[in-house]
């Protein structure tokens, strides 16, 4: 690659190299479209040296992240160029040095080389806090379905493009990003959880998470669960736009939730499988799902979608313009209270946010609350509850003291005592 400093401007007073000023007139091509391109410097002030007599300048093109690559975007005749100008206008993003042509591309959703055409499909990368970062595609492609890749993840971001990566990761106190791109999937191969979560703090976005068989064994010895994600002790998580599919586990097939605060927005949780909680199980905790979908999962016996158990420790659950539609268990086809568990269900009028469509084959279609020692709650605020075509079956709402149909946009509070 010709990098050739043309800061050696004849205008300069201080440029004493004869290599411009003798430059070949023959450059004309170069110099028209300087005069095409930059009229500002053709109609600026005529300089009032020997510029003005001078041989025909190349058009000059600043470096401003020091790759040694000039920014095609800022052309100016080399006379007028002071500092470090390049011939060379071939970067495609002039504020990265880690970016121009040759450079090695990886898996970041950004365009390394300066060639949109070199594929990042099948890559996967993993850069630290400090910016530094490795290709570790034949790390994480060593998994296979019959063998996944088991693995403890480092600080940083583990980015995955495209492709199906079969993988059962594990975050220990430790602050990690997953990110995917070009619908990237890790599937834990259905054989263990694909992402455990044992403290730290954690996100995950753009990903789909597949095929887990859940391996987490909480504190209190329940489980194990947590096909598609566990987290734990103290963990925070946050989930975006990523889909949690197909994941099956002895408690909560797609999600495990103990003593973690986990916000999950434009989350797909769908056709998980459990004995209890298809979708999620929270044994503690906050979680928080906005803007996401919780859709044909399925429990053996309770929380056919969600299932919380409010025995050992407090445990909340919000649903904010989230729509849990088409599960199914024995008890609570879409919810599960158990004990002192919270829930809320917040819609409005012009959103899908409640429960349609869940079906319980014994009672509470949409939602299952029952406490013996501790009251549950559930708190409606304008929470669809279906009406004729998409009502949940049987009655939506079961309580110790009976059980409730409710309609569309329905604010109020169940527990023990009923819903009013
Ligand atoms: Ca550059
Ligand atoms: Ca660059
Ligand atoms: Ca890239």
């Amino acid at each position: 690659m010709i990098q050739i400093l043309l800061s050696l401007a004849c205008t300069t007073p201080r440029a004493t190299d004869s290599s411009v000023d003798s430059k070949p007139s023959g450059d004309s091509a170069v110099h028209e479209s300087a005069d095409s391109a930059d009229s500002a410097v053709d109609t600026g002030p005529a300089p009032s040296d020997s510029a003005d007599s001078g041989p025909a300048c190349p058009d000059a093109y600043a470096d401003l992240d020091g790759d040694g690559f000039g920014d095609p975007a800022s052309p100016r005749p080399a006379c007028d160029a002071p500092g470090v100008w390049l011939a060379d206008h071939s970067d495609c993003d002039d504020t990265d040095a880690a970016v121009h042509p040759g450079a090695v591309e990886t898996c970041d959703g950004r365009d390394n080389d300066c060639d949109p055409t070199t594929p990042e499909e099948g890559l996967a990368t993993w850069s630290a806090d400090d910016g530094s970062f490795s290709d570790v595609t034949s790390v994480l492609a060593a998994g296979t379905a019959e063998a996944p890749l088991a693995m403890a993840l480092d600080d940083g971001t583990w980015s995955f493009c495209g492709g199906t990566w079969y993988v059962q990761v594990d975050a220990e106190q430790s602050t990690v990003a997953l990110v995917g791109y070009e619908g990237a999937v890790l599937d834990g191969g259905g054989s263990g959880t694909v992402v455990t979560v044992r403290g730290g703090t954690v996100s995950v976005a753009d990903l789909e998470l597949r095929d887990g068989e859940g391996s987490y064994a909480t504190s209190s010895g329940a489980g194990p669960g947590g096909g598609g994600l566990a987290c734990g002790e103290g963990a925070t998580v946050t989930i975006d736009a990523t889909g949690i599919s197909a994941n099956h586990a002895e408690i909560g097939g797609g999600l495990l939730v103990e003593d973690c605060t986990l916000s999950a927005t434009d989350l797909d949780l769908a056709d998980n499988s459990a004995t209890y909680g298809g979708g999620m199980y929270g044994f503690g905790g906050a979680t928080t799902f906005t803007t996401s979908t919780v859709a044909s999962n399925v429990a053996e016996i309770s929380g056919g979608g969600l299932g919380l158990e409010g025995t050992y420790a407090t445990v909340t659950l919000d649903l904010v313009d989230t729509a849990v539609t088409d599960n199914s268990a024995t008890y609570g086809g879409g919810l599960v209270l158990y004990e002192a568990a919270v829930a809320t269900c917040e819609g409005s009028a012009t959103t899908d946010g409640g429960f349609r469509r869940n079906t319980a084959t014994s009672d509470g279609g949409a939602v299952y609350l029952t406490g013996g020692d501790f009251d549950p709650t559930l708190a409606a605020t304008s929470c669809d509850f279906g009406s004729f075509g998409d009502d949940n079956s049987p009655a939506d709402v079961y309580t110790n003291a009976g059980a409730y149909r409710l309609a569309d946009d329905v604010t109020l509070t169940c527990s023990n005592a009923g819903c009013r």
